[in-house]
């Protein structure tokens, strides 16, 4: 669409001055960020949000080959948003071995997995060394695979397991293999939000807290929000304007993912979720304020694939990837295929009108139909 038509299109739904900033690739504030939440037009709100994914990534559309591996659903932090958890001896419970893990991970050596995204409950029985010896598992299983594990939350309890500063930490889980963090347990950062639902769990200063650290030992990080549940829309709007200064700050996040929560077997049942066009605002709204963060990740496993598929022209670029075996948000009820072939992931995001982009966890390309970009390995602009 030509900009004088988005612009003309953003006036009539009364978000004319928040086109001109975009256009102009101006820093939208908390109240634009506010306005676009409220505004009825979510096909503008979402046009919006594709022009400036249009402007970073053009019609690339990345995914990944990847396996998630969840090493213990134990965990002592009761969120009422969770249907994963487990008490210790509950019917259920279980710790996966590093020889287990090591054994998921040589499971899949046929396939053409690049990444190992390991993450879990807070299981305070949990030595030091359990994690030090999964992440050196899953190297020597697969010396090549890129580990991204451990949320903000479980670095901290790995850290107070070590008895040292995560500082100190650090260093020596990247030695044994950590290559990166995901996104989750960010929730909603708000103190409200915090003290009714997960209050055993980090603060939202904390989570940023702990980030900065990581980002400052040389890791990249994702980041996420958890949103339709007992949220308010200023509480978003705080979440991801937060977000925004900890990257004008470090650069450290790469993606993006806002989590759709699903209600099914957890204590916030009574709550309906969001719906499809919330799930899509969501992610143009993401795109639209955080201006400094490279990519907008549509989860396909949350969001099932046709809305993952439209999501590619509401502001996201990446659908994540493969998967094989997922647990958190089938507990929760959700009904997508537990893993998808890579073929099958690139149809989908070529039948939604964009070219597939096979990724490795830090956006270098492993495989693209543009010659070029696959020679080059720069996948997409990645900042700090
Ligand atoms: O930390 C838990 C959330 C997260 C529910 O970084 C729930 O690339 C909705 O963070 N409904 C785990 N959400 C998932 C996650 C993630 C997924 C894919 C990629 C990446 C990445 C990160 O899911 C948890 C929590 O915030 N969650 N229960 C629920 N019932």
């Amino acid at each position: 669409m030509s900009t004088e038509r988005l612009l003309e299109r953003a006036k009539v739904a009364g978000l004319g001055e928040i086109a001109e900033k975009v256009l102009a690739s101006e820093r939208l504030s908390r109240e634009d960020g506010v306005t676009l939440y409220r505004c009825p037009e979510i096909h503008v709100v979402g046009e919006l949000a594709n022009h400036v994914r249009e402007r970073l990534h053009g019609d690339l559309a990345y995914f990944n080959v990847n396996q998630h591996i969840n090493y213990t659903n134990i965990c002592n932090k009761l969120c009422r948003f969770c249907a994963f958890q487990r008490l210790p001896g509950q019917e259920g419970a279980y710790v996966m071995s590093p020889e287990v893990v090591a054994s998921k991970i040589t499971e899949q050596l046929e396939q053409p997995v690049t990444e190992v995204h390991m993450v879990a409950g807070i299981y305070p029985k949990l030595p030091y060394e359990y994690y030090l010896d999964i992440l050196r598992a899953a190297k020597k299983a697969r010396p090549s695979i890129h580990v991204k594990a451990f949320t903000m939350i479980e670095l901290m309890q790995i850290a107070r397991r070590a008895k040292k500063p995560l500082r100190e930490v650090l260093p020596e889980l990247i030695e044994a293999g950590l290559g990166s963090c995901p996104g989750g347990g960010a929730e909603i950062f708000a103190d409200r939000v915090h003290q009714e639902g997960y209050h055993l769990k980090n603060t939202g200063d904390q989570w940023l807290d702990t980030a900065r650290i990581v980002h400052e030992a040389g890791l990249r990080t994702n980041c996420t929000m958890l949103h339709g549940h007992i949220e308010t829309i200023e509480e978003r709007v705080d979440h991801l304007d937060r977000l925004r200064l900890l990257q004008d700050e470090t650069g450290g996040l790469q993606t993006y993912i806002p989590l759709s929560f699903h209600p099914e077997n957890t204590e916030w049942a009574h709550l309906p979720g969001p719906t499809a066009i919330d799930e899509l605002r969501e992610l143009a709204v993401g795109r639209l304020m955080l201006d400094n963060v490279p990519h907008i990740k549509a989860y396909w496993i949350m969001l099932e694939i046709p809305i993952a598929q439209l999501a590619l022209s509401y502001g996201a670029d990446d659908v994540d990837g493969t998967v094989v075996e997922e647990r958190i948000y089938h507990d929760a009820g959700a009904s997508t295929p537990q893993e998808v072939k890579r073929r099958e992931l690139m149809q989908w995001i070529q039948d939604a009108g964009r070219v597939p982009v096979e990724r490795d966890t830090l956006y270098r390309v492993v495989w693209s139909p543009d010659e070029n970009l696959a020679r080059t390995g720069e996948a997409a602009p990645v900042s700090g």
